[in-house]
């Protein structure tokens, strides 16, 4: 035994070995691959790694690379793939590039990779590792109390899911009945409006028939002015209406200049040089009639002083017919009468205000007997549009992923805030996130929730907020929600790496597992 460890040490001077007596191995390689490294007998042969090729072990470390796999270099750069291990005893192995040995820089805390160069490496090992250690047992502490809050939270979740469901459940027999109401106030509004409807046909035919008398007495009323007015223009009586009598007519200075021109007269002739009785009925009376209503203040001109215009202009017609615009002129009033060429001054329409008619009792009983039905009917309908409105909504949030054990499941229904210099951002988690700029204006949608996005060992790693408002010249807004163990839910940092791709940092109690106390139950379970 003795003798056998002595050869190995004498066989390391010879191969690079590492001769401290507990780690036995060429340089460079692991612990656990050591056995590998090791000739079983005297005149053995290496074989690399990968097979490819048996080689003396004196080959080992001489800084010539024989293997493909690099794997008869692991202490020396010669081989480009090399692997070199760094113990770092005090702190976490680690394998490095083998081209990094005798490179001048300290790679392994514990320095062994410059094991030939003239750079001096301080082992940093120990210091590294009580600190490594005592982050990790923070990490774990804040796991392990952040894990009770996250099972609270999972309890929580579950709860409100099967109130969810519950309320949905309720909400949909609630719908049967709204439906049912709606069918049946729908049926007593149709039978009630058919009552109604009976009963105001002889309302309506009676208005209809004082109506027609009403239109027949003013056509009437309008063919006798129309005849009064041509009797009255025909100032020659010659059974015509020429464009001389019509100049006479101040009512038909329409650019208001002071004289009525051939141009002006014959417009009000239809565009005819003189019209007798029928024509000028059919023709001209549509044309002129607006023009006389407004010299009798029928039309009101756009401003005040119009009237008193009006009114001079027609007690000139009433008159005589003498040149009746000096008085206009004297007036010094510039009001212009309506462009009767482009647009004449619409027919006056006399209003009749609406009353509601008096119905006998019978009637009125059936139209209050219809309003009411008709009531019913809409409010039926709003119930049902409300519940509609409502089961959606709960189906929406019953839809959605909250975690494995529903421990996000809180989280829905919250809003958090981080404020940076320029904005104020939003995170409503399973609806939305926002920005909303501190010198004002409004809010700017940074996407709706989207999806789970985390990697494929740890889905719920990270949110995805898509279609946010589109940025100018480039993509619509979107946002990732990377999720980390906290003791609170806190939006820590927000950021924007690419225009409008926007990264929020979340911390959540929901997502602190507690993997000691995780692999303790696995245990136990595994034991029973
Ligand atoms: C706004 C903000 C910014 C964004 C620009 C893009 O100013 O939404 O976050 O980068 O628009 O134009």
């Amino acid at each position: 035994m003795k003798s056998a460890a002595m050869a190995l040490v004498v066989a390391g001077w010879v191969w690079g070995w590492v001769t401290a007596p507990e780690s036995m191995r060429p340089r460079g390689v692991p612990l656990s691959r050591a056995a590998l490294y090791t000739p079983a007998a005297p005149g053995d042969t290496f074989t690399c790694l990968d097979g490819s090729l048996t080689l003396p072990y004196s080959h080992l470390n001489d800084d010539y690379c024989d293997c493909r796999d690099g794997t008869d270099e692991p202490g020396t750069p010669a081989c480009l793939n090399g692997l070199f291990h760094c113990i770092n005893a005090g702190h976490v192995p680690q394998d490095i590039s083998s081209s990094r040995v005798n490179d001048g820089i300290c790679d392994c805390c514990d320095g062994s990779d410059e094991y030939a160069s003239n750079t001096n490496c301080v082992d940093t090992c120990s210091e590294l590792g009580r600190e490594a250690r005592l982050r990790a047992r923070r990490l774990a502490e804040l796991r392990a109390a952040g894990a009770r809050l996250r099972a609270q939270a999972a309890r929580d979740g579950t709860r409100l899911r099967s109130d969810l469901h519950e309320r949905l459940t309720q909400l949909d027999a609630q719908r049967a009945e709204a439906d049912r109401l709606r069918q049946e106030s729908q049926q007593m509004r149709d039978d009630a409006e058919l009552f109604e409807n009976a009963a105001l046909q002889q309302y309506r035919d009676a208005e209809d028939a004082e109506r027609r008398q009403r239109e027949a007495e003013e056509a009437v009323s309008n063919r006798n002015e129309a005849e009064e007015t041509f009797r009255k223009f025909d100032s020659n009586n010659d059974g015509v209406v020429d464009v001389s009598e019509l100049q006479t007519r101040v009512a038909f200075d329409k650019d208001r200049n002071g004289e009525v021109s051939v141009e002006e007269a014959t417009f009000f002739l239809a565009e005819n040089s003189d019209l007798p009785l029928a024509e000028f009925v059919e023709q001209a009376w549509p044309l002129i009639k607006p023009y006389l209503m407004i010299g009798e203040g029928v039309f009101k001109p756009p401003t005040p002083t119009a009237e008193s215009e009006s009114t001079s202009d027609s007690e000139t017609d009433e008159d005589d017919n003498s040149e009746p615009e000096e008085t206009e002129e004297e007036e010094g009033d510039d009001e212009e009468l309506p462009e009767a060429e482009e647009e004449a001054p619409e027919e006056h329409v006399e209003e009749h205000h609406e009353t509601t008619p008096q119905y006998d009792e019978e009637t009125q009983r059936l139209v209050d007997t219809a309003n009411e039905a008709r009531n019913h009917f809409s409010q039926a309908e709003k119930a049902v549009r409300d519940l509609d409105s409502e089961i959606e909504k709960l189906k929406g949030m019953l839809d959605k992923d909250y975690g494995p054990q529903e421990e996000y499941a809180t989280l829905a229904g919250q809003c958090l805030e981080f404020n940076d210099r320029e904005y104020v951002y939003k995170l409503c988690p399973f609806e939305k996130a926002s920005q909303h700029p501190k010198n004002g204006g409004g809010d700017t949608s940074l996407g709706t929730w989207g999806d789970w996005v985390g990697n494929s060992d740890d889905k719920y790693g990270a949110m995805l907020y898509s279609n946010g408002v589109s940025c100018w010249n480039g993509p619509d807004r979107s946002t990732r929600v990377n999720i980390h163990c906290g003791l609170e839910n806190r939006v820590v940092s927000v950021s924007e790496p690419n225009r409008c791709e926007y990264v929020f940092e979340l911390e959540t109690p929901a997502a602190c597992i507690d993997h000691e106390a995780e692999a303790g139950e696995a245990r136990q379970h595994d034991e029973l």
